[in-house]
């Protein structure tokens, strides 16, 4: 018996822990419901945050955070370095952001969600000191199919293909941002559609992978964060990812290099996150594509969240009812108002 099996079920993330996780999502989407729409979303995120690491210092696990999402905009933040968990039971890296769309909760805009990525200790890339990567992810009839070196048109005819329909079906996420100006205008020249995006391409990105939705592929450039929590999602899925780290100065290239990261080079799903052993929870804090918000009905408050295994390569959904008498004193229900 193994002593390596007994090993395996202590040192490593285990599916126990996927529903652990899930408390502290639900919780960060919950806590952040007051300030949604409010304009303030430093605010928000603290919300998110606070919450998020009071309940993960309950969970069985010793995690490291190699990746919290913040220092580019100076947000509140579960710190790179920082341990999470009550340190008993597995060891595991953990990549986490309270909220992915700060800015979307606190314009009140759909798509924004809570989300962590956890993998086996040592296991996840650190892209901390380049924030941003160029990325392509499609589902698993992409694989073999799509490349990131090569131009979008010819991706987008071959995912088509792939796909087995014409490629003005094909739909495209992409951020909204001007630098995509170029890669925007030639997705649409190639005859496909955007969904053009104003934050969280995590949630784009899983959406291009996962089966059954109107989104056919995800690309251009967001967080190198993102990317590796997406990355730990697409494991459960089945898809493709690859992504090109971009630096935005002189600086930040040198960091990066000092770092060990790699520039001109293709990181794939498995240089992002060398385990298969991932999961990947996220709750919607505002409705989205990949997940509802959260919404209060009567006496209680609901959750929407999905969690994602890497190992049993399976996406579930997780609906909670909260009994909100708990949560009055701590939260403003206000906004929680049935639509
Ligand atoms: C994306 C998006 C995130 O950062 O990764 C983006 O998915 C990239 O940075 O929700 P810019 O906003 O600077 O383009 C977020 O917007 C979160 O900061």
């Amino acid at each position: 018996m193994a002593s390596e099996e007994t090993g395996t079920l202590f040192l490593n993330p285990d599916r126990n822990l996927a529903m652990e996780l899930v408390r502290a999502t639900e919780a960060a989407a919950i806590r952040a419901v007051p300030f949604i729409g409010r304009g303030d979303k430093n605010a928000a995120d603290k919300a998110a945050v606070d919450a998020m690491r009071k309940f993960l210092g309950t969970v069985n696990f010793d995690g490291v955070v190699v990746i919290g999402e913040g220092e580019k905009d100076e947000a509140p933040m579960l710190y790179n370095g920082e341990h999470v968990g009550n340190g008993r039971g597995p060891s595991c890296d953990i990549a986490v952001d309270p909220i992915d769309g700060t800015s979307l909760t606190a314009a009140g805009r759909q798509n924004a969600i809570s989300m962590i990525a956890v993998s086996d200790r040592g296991s996840m890339l650190d892209a901390s000191s380049v924030f941003y990567m160029d990325k392509i992810v499609v589902g698993p009839e992409g694989v073999g199919v799509v490349d990131i070196r090569k131009p979008i048109g010819e991706n987008l005819r071959a995912l088509a293909k792939a796909k087995g329909k014409p490629i003005e079906e094909v739909v495209v996420a992409v951020l909204d941002r001007p630098r995509h100006a170029q890669l925007i205008d030639d997705i649409r020249a190639a005859g496909a559609g955007t969904r053009l995006m104003l934050d969280g391409d995590v949630a784009g990105g899983i959406n291009a992978a996962r089966y059954g939705t109107r989104i056919d592929m995800c690309v251009g450039i967001g967080g190198s964060p993102e990317g590796v929590a997406t990355a730990c999602a697409i494991k459960a899925l089945g898809g493709l990812i690859q992504g090109r780290l971009v630096a935005s100065t002189d600086d930040e290239r040198q960091r990066g290099l000092d770092a060990g990261l790699k520039f001109d080079h293709v990181y794939e799903a498995n240089d992002l996150v060398t385990s298969d052993n991932t999961y990947f929870v996220a709750t919607g804090v505002t409705d989205g594509g990949l997940v509802g918000g959260v919404r209060r009905k009567g006496p209680i408050i609901r959750t929407e969240s999905i969690v994602l295994r890497g190992r049993s390569g399976t996406i579930r959904r997780v609906i909670a009812d909260h009994l909100a008498a708990k949560w009055l004193g701590e939260i403003d229900l206000t906004e929680l108002s049935a639509p």
